[in-house]
């Protein structure tokens, strides 16, 4: 957990945790996951993409490899934890699979993965989309399905994709070889905290997860006319603002009457933005996820029946830039099985483990038969969904808070999550 506290220090916004894509506290993070991927045994290099991957490959050059990891970008004013911990599970977990195997460099054997597939770690880079966007860059590149219209997108200070790539010191014209082929992987795992209350309610440490939302995500403007806000009557005013603020009303009532529907409104500025004056544009966000894609695409055409509505009475215009779309991702079977297994094999009565995960864990978790849960968070998986079959272990995060400093996860939790996970790949050589 030190290593998180470590990475945690490495931020833009001193006092806070704030990591965006190809950013300097990027480079530096990746830096430093690669010194601790090396003394884990792994080989490392940075991709043309700007994630970090540190192999250990099977006595089989040639083999597949199963993937595992998670991501070292965070949002603004982060928790320390999410994608994080992930990344840190995974090299933990290939250092005790390789000493399991008796592969361990220290062991004078060469280091490499104990099962006929390689191992390798994946610290991938802008899971969030903080800073243009479009989340998942990292991940899409690897797997293949990377749009080069991306490279306009544009921070907020104007800044492209394209430029921040080569400031960052790689070469846009080489991203494509960062894909993979399906060919080239077992599988892909990774251990994240629950961002969201279940374990904690339940008292459980451990869960498999069976699927993650779908997600979109929408840049909204509406105009109406700036005016005078002492001389203009109500009846010829069209707040821009006020248009918003009621649309953004419309999408909680909406999407709070449906089952795994989430919608969000993070971002709302008005223009011209003075005390004085009628507020004549207004642009927000939108973040919208379902657990299947089309109740998801739905409610969106619901929504925007309802902005019709709305910004008709008001006399307003609105229109919207779609900025990111990824269809759910439903985890493999047989990955869900082997995690659920590892879950088995830790906290099974009488298991290492499970003597040290102390009694309360072993009273609640359901050892005999995990819990299952969807995910409304986002992960790399569904990017990495498109090109071999995913799987995720959650760890209990006390109060369900992320995405904010006072995120957390137990070190008994993170414990045991690695077992679980090492466990869960053994179960996979055994297949
Ligand atoms: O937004 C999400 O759900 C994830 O944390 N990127
Ligand atoms: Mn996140
Ligand atoms: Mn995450
Ligand atoms: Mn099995």
């Amino acid at each position: 957990m030190a290593r998180c506290d470590e990475l945690a220090r490495i931020t833009s916004t001193p006092g806070a945790i704030t990591r965006v894509h190809l950013s300097p506290e990027h480079a530096r993070v990746n830096r430093l996951a690669a010194e601790w991927m090396r003394e884990a045994g792994l080989q490392t290099r940075q991709d043309p993409a700007g994630n970090q991957l540190g192999l250990l490959p099977a006595a089989d050059p040639d083999a597949p490899v199963l993937m595992l990891g998670s991501h070292l970008d965070t949002v603004v004013n982060a928790g320390r934890y999410d994608g994080v911990v992930g990344v840190l599970m995974a090299i933990e977990v290939v250092r005790l699979l390789q000493r399991r195997g008796g592969t361990a460099a220290d062991t004078g054997a060469p280091a490499q993965s104990p099962f006929e597939f390689g191992l390798e770690v994946a610290a991938f880079s802008d899971e969030e989309g903080a800073r243009f966007g479009k989340a998942l860059l990292g991940s899409s590149a690897v797997a293949g399905t990377w749009d080069d219209a991306w490279w306009e997108l544009e921070d907020p200070d104007g800044t492209t994709l394209r430029e921040a790539a080569l400031e960052f010191g790689l070469d846009p014209g080489r991203v494509a070889s960062a894909a993979r082929r399906p060919d080239q992987l077992v599988g892909y795992l990774e251990a994240h905290i629950e961002q969201g209350p279940e374990l904690h309610a339940r008292g459980e440490s451990l869960a498999v997860v069976s699927s993650i939302a779908s997600a979109r995500r929408f840049q909204l403007v509406v105009e109406g006319e700036a005016r005078h806000a002492g001389g203009t009557p109500y009846d010829m005013r069209r707040d821009a603002l006020l248009g918003a603020s009621e649309a953004a009303l419309a999408v909680e009532r909406i999407c709070s009457a449906q089952h795994h529907i989430i919608g969000t409104v993070g971002q709302f500025e008005a223009f011209p933005g003075a005390m004085n004056v009628v507020p004549g544009e207004a642009r927000f966000s939108l973040d919208l996820r379902g657990e299947f894609d089309g109740e998801r695409d739905r409610v969106w055409d619901q929504i925007s029946r309802e902005l019709d509505e709305i910004m008709g009475r008001r006399r307003l215009r609105w229109h919207t830039r779609e900025v990111h779309n990824a269809p759910a991702l439903f985890c493999a079977p047989l990955l869900q099985d082997v995690v659920s297994e590892g879950i088995r094999a830790t906290l099974a009565p009488g298991s290492r483990s499970a003597a040290g995960a102390g009694a309360g864990v072993l009273a609640s978790t359901r050892v005999d038969d995990p819990t299952t849960l969807f995910s409304p968070a986002g992960h790399d998986g569904m990017a990495i969904g498109a090109i071999t079959d995913v799987g995720m272990l959650f760890m209990r995060n006390p109060d369900g808070v992320s995405h904010h400093p006072d995120e957390a996860v137990s070190f008994g939790d993170v414990a045991l999550g690695i077992r679980a996970l090492a466990e869960a790949v053994a179960h996979l050589a055994a297949e």
